[in-house]
C-alpha cells in the first residue's frame, strides 16, 4: 500500500531472465502485487521471476500489447505501475513516479525517459525515432507528449474501462497514452526518469517498430 492505495505493477517479459532478476530485486515493499507476463519466453524468466515473489501470469499470443491487455486482467491494485523487465526504468523512482501521481492529482503520469542523461542508455537513432513519433502524436492528438513510447506509466486502474486497446504490440505504448489523452475525465501528466541500458538482449526492431508505430499513430487518428 502506498498512501493508501493498493499499488499493481506490471512488467512484460520476453527472455529477461537476467533483467527481471534484477527489476523484482529492487522493488519496493509497499508494492502489493507484482504481476510478470511472460509470453514462452524460452530461458528461466518465469521460474525467476516466481522465486522472488511475482505472480507469473502467461499469454499464448506474443507481443508487447497483448501481454499488457492480459496483465490489465489480472491486476487488483487501485493504482497500475509499468515497466519494462530489461532494467532500463529505474525500480527505485516508483515512490518518486507515485508521489508525483498523488501530488499532481493526475490519473495517468508518463515517465519520460527524456533529456536522457546516461549517454549509453540510447542511441542517436534511438533518440531521433523516438522524437519523429512523439512529434507525430503530438501533432496528430493536439497535446504535446514528450515520450510517446515510454514504457513506464502510472495510473488509476479505473480508467482502463474507458479505453479501446486494439494493438498487439509495441503500439501499445503510444495507445494506452492517447487513450488518456482523449478521455476529458482522465487528467494526464509526464514527468521526467533516469534511464539506463538494458540488460539482456535488444527485442525491439527499430525500423520496424517505428514505421509500425507512425502507421498505428495515422491509422488511430483518422480511424
Ligand atoms: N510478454 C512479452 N513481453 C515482451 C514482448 N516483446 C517485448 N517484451 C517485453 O517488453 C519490454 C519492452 O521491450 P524491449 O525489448 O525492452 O523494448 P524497448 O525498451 O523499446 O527496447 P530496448 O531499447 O532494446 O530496451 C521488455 O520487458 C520485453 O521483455 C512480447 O512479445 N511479449
Ligand atoms: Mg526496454
Amino acid at each position: 500500500m502506498y498512501k493508501g492505495q493498493k499499488i499493481t505493477v506490471i512488467i512484460p517479459c520476453l527472455n529477461e531472465e537476467q533483467g527481471i532478476e534484477r527489476v523484482l530485486r529492487h522493488m519496493p515493499d509497499f508494492v502489493d502485487e507484482t504481476i510478470v507476463v511472460d509470453n514462452n519466453s524460452t530461458d528461466r524468466t518465469s521460474e525467476v521471476a516466481a522465486s522472488l515473489g511475482a505472480m507469473v501470469v502467461r499469454e499464448e499470443k506474443r507481443g508487447y500489447g497483448s501481454s499488457y491487455k492480459r496483465g490489465f486482467a489480472h491486476a487488483s491494485g487501485d493504482i497500475i505501475v509499468t515497466l519494462d523487465g530489461d532494467h532500463s526504468y529505474p525500480v527505485d523512482a516508483i515512490s518518486y513516479l507515485l508521489e508525483a501521481f498523488l501530488h499532481l492529482e493526475v490519473d495517468f503520469l508518463n515517465a519520460s525517459r527524456f533529456p536522457v542523461r546516461n549517454r549509453h542508455a540510447m542511441t542517436f537513432k534511438h533518440k531521433f525515432g523516438n522524437l519523429v513519433l512523439s512529434l507525430a502524436m503530438s501533432i496528430l492528438f493536439f497535446r504535446w507528449v514528450r515520450d510517446s513510447q515510454s514504457g513506464m506509466w502510472v495510473f488509476r486502474r479505473s480508467i482502463l474501462k474507458d479505453m479501446r486497446l486494439v494493438s498487439d504490440g509495441m503500439a501499445l505504448s503510444e495507445e494506452i497514452k492517447i487513450e488518456a489523452l482523449k478521455n476529458p475525465r482522465v487528467r494526464f501528466g509526464e514527468i521526467s526518469i533516469q534511464y539506463s541500458s538494458r540488460l539482456g538482449e535488444i527485442k525491439l526492431s527499430p525500423w520496424r517498430d517505428g514505421i509500425r508505430n507512425l502507421v498505428f499513430l495515422v491509422k488511430k487518428r483518422f480511424s
